[in-house]
């Protein structure tokens, strides 16, 4: 790994707190080195996401008309999987690029040595950085309508209702995850609208990515009742809302896809920044120890009795 003072870089905020910046390339623009290992990365706080763009990329990676090394290499990971690099590059570009990370952090590699290409004559990159969090689109915190309601000690109130994702001692399937919120007088969550879905993300970000108290898989009580893709709520209430993933990596499929005897559901989370992250997953596999219970949040009455 070269210093950093060798490998351009720029940071914008205070030094404790930075929140966007600018990386380049060893002597951009106009004196590319001949060879050069750096690496950058790019760590937020936790619970942050990175968002690069790629503005000039002009590399050595080429040697006649072949593409000899990936130069400039864009890595990505997720909790403790390790680094993925999600983008390789050996020349250049024409459009400017976003990728976004998982997570709080992304690394940029750039592995350029005299045998990989035709060094001469090449600019190198320049990409600037971003470091953002998940924001909801509406309120979701000391909401009017929940004054004088209550939640036991750790579940979280919103709407008159409370939440808690659960990490069990031992993994558990989906009907074994009902039956354990239904033992503290709750269900598994129902997800009215986008709202409550939300809030629930910013819930699974602080408790799966930041306090690592959660599994990223984690059960909700949606299931498909006549195992033909017609879902219901265990807690009854109607299915007004579905934040299905677009795409399995696994398979390749737009959820819910039957897959598997995939008939319960699952958060499964993959990166922080976007909620649809629904997968139909099989009932009785026991890959996950966390769930999301809701219960009714209690009214305090001001006469004491529940004091
Ligand atoms: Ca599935």
């Amino acid at each position: 790994m070269a210093h950093q003072t060798s490998c351009g870089y720029v940071r914008c905020g205070s030094s404790d707190q930075y929140r966007c910046g600018l990386i380049y390339s060893p002597g951009y623009p106009t004196a590319f080195p001949s060879s050069v290992i750096c690496l950058w990365t790019i760590d937020g706080p936790s619970g942050s996401y990175v968002s690069l763009v790629l503005l000039d990329v002009d590399l050595p990676g080429y040697l006649g008309g072949a593409c000899t090394s990936r130069v400039l290499q864009i890595r990505d990971r997720f909790l403790t999987v390790g680094w993925n690099t999600i983008h390789g590059l050996c020349r250049g570009e024409n459009e400017q690029r976003l990728f976004v990370s998982s997570s709080n952090d992304m690394q940029l590699a750039m592995l350029a040595t005299r045998s990989g290409g035709d060094v001469g004559g090449t600019r190198g990159f320049m990409a600037t950085f971003n470091i953002s969090t998940f924001i909801a689109s509406g309120q979701v915190q000391n909401l009017p309508d929940d004054a004088g309601f209550i939640c036991p000690c750790g579940w979280h109130l919103f709407r008159r209702n409370c939440y808690q994702t659960f990490l069990h001692n031992v993994p558990v399937n989906w009907k074994e995850s009902d039956a354990k919120c239904r033992e503290v007088g709750a269900n598994l969550t129902s997800v009215a609208d986008r709202q409550e879905m939300e809030f629930l993300h910013l819930l699974l970000v602080t408790n799966v990515v930041v306090k690592r108290i959660a599994d990223p898989k984690l059960y909700i009580g949606l299931y498909d009742i006549y195992r033909n893709r017609t879902f219901a709520w265990t807690d009854g209430t109607p299915v007004t809302f579905t934040d299905w993933s677009p795409v399995d990596i696994r398979t390749g499929f737009p959820q819910p896809d039957g897959a598997d005897i995939n008939f319960c559901v699952a958060i499964v989370m993959k990166n922080v920044w976007g909620t649809d992250q629904w997968y139909d997953v099989a009932c009785d596999e026991r890959d996950t120890r966390s769930f999301i219970c809701k219960g009714k949040a209690e009214r305090v009455t001001r006469s004491g009795n529940d004091v």
